[in-house]
């Protein structure tokens, strides 16, 4: 199978199970990876596979991703069962093993950690935790054009920047935040102070 018979088939099989409007997500999250990966030198097809599965996981209802989690012995914190939604990354990450037949760590990683992020992310990762909150269908967060632009000048200093004001976003009370999604805050937070200071 060709490279572009292999997509097709794969972009199928996520629309199947998705909202119109997480598909259109998805293909928007496909497209900015890509670019991302042009931009910083990675492989490209790594990045549009991982764009298109990372959320392969949401469009299941929150029950079914308990039982899935017990089903492939996926262990949970206690914020994530109090807040369900989190889970999609981890189990997105088993979906893609499993349903999808992708057994490139790195991909898996880069779905697993793309909610939270995590401390000193691999470029995949960072590309997939940064197309999903830069992507064109996007038009909610606050400081989108200086984060999209920084994205493709330093991608740390865009993590810095998607990380500070999603806790800042938590910490008005919208949601309640994981601990590793903090500890990525404060990893990236660090790298942007030491540029500052010199
Ligand atoms: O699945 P998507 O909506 O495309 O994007 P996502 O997987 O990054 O999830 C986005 C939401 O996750 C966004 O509203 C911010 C939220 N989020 C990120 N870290 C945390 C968090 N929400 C909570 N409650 N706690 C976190 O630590
Ligand atoms: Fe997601
Ligand atoms: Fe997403």
């Amino acid at each position: 199978m060709s490279d572009r018979d292999y997509y097709k088939k794969l972009r199928k099989k996520v629309k199947d199970v998705m909202t119109k409007a997480r598909y259109e997500h998805t293909l928007g999250v496909e497209f900015t990876a890509a670019s991302l990966a042009m931009r910083y030198g990675i492989d490209i097809d790594k990045a549009e596979i991982a764009g298109l599965l990372h959320d392969c996981a949401k469009c299941i209802d929150d029950e079914d991703k308990l039982d899935d989690c017990k089903k492939y012995k996926i262990e949970l914190t206690d914020v994530e069962k109090r807040n369900p939604f989190l889970i999609h990354s981890k189990l997105g990450a088993v979906y893609a093993k499993k349903l999808y037949d992708i057994d490139d760590e790195e991909i898996i990683s880069a779905i697993r950690f793309h909610t939270t992020g995590k401390p000193d992310m691999t470029l995949l990762e960072k590309i997939i935790f940064i197309a999903d909150y830069i992507e064109p269908g996007r038009d909610k967060a606050p400081n989108l054009k200086e984060i999209r632009k920084m994205s493709f000048i330093d991608i740390d200093e865009a993590m810095y920047m998607v990380l500070r004001d999603t806790i800042n976003y938590l910490e008005k009370g919208e949601g309640e935040k994981d601990e590793l999604t903090y500890d990525t805050y404060l990893f990236y937070k660090e790298i942007h102070d030491k540029k500052e200071i010199k």
